[in-house]
């Protein structure tokens, strides 16, 4: 199956609520404020929340009147470019160079709450990585949850990569430095840390990315750091809140949002980038090892809406 239809399929859901119901707007017979505050109401249903929803329906307002545009059917083009748009980021950080002869290059630290899809992702992302033949080398740092070790060790192994553990310690610092030592060691390109979801309380799982995210600034200086942020789609407007808690704890670099073939609440992904200034990198749409897709705002909008 190619790119797009993957895409398209994992969208499934969201295409029978968010796009028919955008699409039914688009019947309508004349562009007017009825036009405007049905399109408003549906986008904000969809879960792409207040503010999404507010900015797209301002610059349609904006498109609409400078063109002089009033058929519904004629604006919808202008709506899908809008979308893309809103959705594109100037920064592919996943291109960006790093400096100096830096080892490993890269280190990804992949975060999120509990049962989001952290560990999925990391072998879904490993896998993504060593495709494009990158040396990649995968950090069990969720020391937390009892079988949080071999799940991820099953991933490794599908994906075909290097693999840091240490079940006789609970201090996620001290595997992430392992790894970097044994990634320096290998000559390793991309380094990725799974972490754990849930820790005894919400305060200590913070203080303890932060801690990790030390320990990788002291080692690897040159390297380019990565935090992802792992965010479940079918959980709607509250990836957004939890979103907001980790970006005062870690530099989030890049969202991932996964489950978006389980769900009608992919509109959550135009709410995430009107409420966070933070681009989304990737999207999961199942549960397989090739069901990490790279985002693209473009190809995005339009297997949505067209
Ligand atoms: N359908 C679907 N399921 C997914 C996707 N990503 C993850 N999952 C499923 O979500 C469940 C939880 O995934 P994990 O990777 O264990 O989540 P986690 O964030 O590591 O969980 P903790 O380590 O407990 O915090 C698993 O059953 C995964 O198969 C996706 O894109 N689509
Ligand atoms: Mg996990």
């Amino acid at each position: 199956m190619g790119f797009f239809e993957k895409l398209k399929g994992g969208l499934k859901k969201t295409r029978e609520s968010l796009a028919k119901g955008v699409d039914n707007v688009f019947k309508g017979k004349q562009v007017n404020e009825v036009f405007f505050e049905q399109l408003e109401e549906t986008l904000i249903l969809s879960d792409v929340g207040m503010h999404g929803a507010t900015e797209i329906c301002k610059k349609l307002r904006d498109v609409a009147k400078k063109l002089k545009i009033i058929d519904p059917a004629e604006l919808k083009k202008e709506f899908v470019n809008i979308v893309s748009e809103m959705l594109a980021f100037e920064n592919v950080e996943m291109e960006q160079k790093p400096v100096g002869t830096a080892t490993p290059k890269r280190v990804i630290l992949v975060v999120g709450v509990n049962g989001v899809g952290k560990t999925t992702t990391v072998g879904k992302l490993a896998f993504h990585l060593k495709t494009q033949g990158a040396k990649v080398s995968v950090a069990a740092a969720d020391t937390f949850r009892d079988a949080a070790v071999d799940q991820l060790e099953v991933w490794v192994k599908r994906a075909d990569v290097s693999f840091v553990k240490n079940q006789t310690t609970s201090d996620p610092g001290a595997v992430v430095f392992d790894a970097i030592k044994d990634a320096k060691e290998r000559g390793i390109d991309v380094l990725i840390c799974d972490t754990a979801g849930r820790l005894h309380n919400k305060k200590n799982l913070m203080m303890e990315l932060r801690k990790i995210g030390n320990i990788i600034e002291r080692n690897c200086p040159d390297a380019v750091k990565e935090v992802f942020l792992v965010l479940d789609a079918t959980t709607g407007q509250t990836a957004i809140l939890q979103a907001r808690e980790f970006e005062n704890v870690v530099d989030i670099t890049g969202i991932i949002l996964t489950k978006l073939d389980g769900t009608s609440k992919g509109g959550v992904v135009l709410g995430v980038k009107s409420e966070l200034d933070v681009p989304i990198k990737f999207v999961g749409v199942g549960e397989n090892i090739e069901d990490l897709l790279v985002f693209d705002p473009g190809k995005f909008a339009a297997a949505l809406f067209e």
